[in-house]
């Protein structure tokens, strides 16, 4: 099984490098484009690139969410992202570059929700930004001009 493994992606490997070979220049561009609309991509805003947990706010995860503006923006499609010490998680959400941003913790029934930290977003300007430190939680995000 493993042996297997190994060889298709080997194979996959010569593959990738096969249409590299035919393609040279075009694939170095397509590189650079592909990163060039990472910055561009959210116009006059910021791009929130991948948030990373410094110190948990619970026993061994929290249960974070992301406000812009008080409005739920990240994760999609649930109510949160369970997260441990030390793990990093792709937000790769565009907000306005004034934006109020507030990192909450899911809370069941009788809390309510807690707030870990907040900031504003200094324009843009790409820097990473601190969640602090609502129940001891930290969390740090980058923010892509
Ligand atoms: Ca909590
Ligand atoms: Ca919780």
């Amino acid at each position: 099984m493993r042996t297997w493994h190994k060889v298709s992606k080997l194979a996959a490997v010569v593959t990738v490098a096969g249409s590299l070979a035919l393609t040279g220049t075009s694939a170095a561009v397509a590189g650079e484009s592909s990163a060039q609309k990472r910055i561009g991509q959210c116009g006059t805003g910021v791009f929130l690139d991948g948030i990373r947990a410094l110190a948990v706010s619970e026993n061994s995860r929290d249960e974070v969410y992301i406000t812009s503006n008080g409005t739920k923006i990240w994760p999609a499609g649930a109510s949160y992202v369970s997260m441990a010490v030390n793990q990093r998680v792709e937000v790769d959400k565009c907000v306005p570059s004034n934006a109020q941003i507030r990192l909450m913790e899911y809370d069941d029934w009788p809390d309510s929700n807690d707030t870990i930290g907040g900031f504003t977003v200094q324009g843009e300007r790409t820097i990473d930004y601190e969640f602090c430190c609502g129940d001891n939680g930290r969390y740090r995000i980058g923010a892509i001009a």
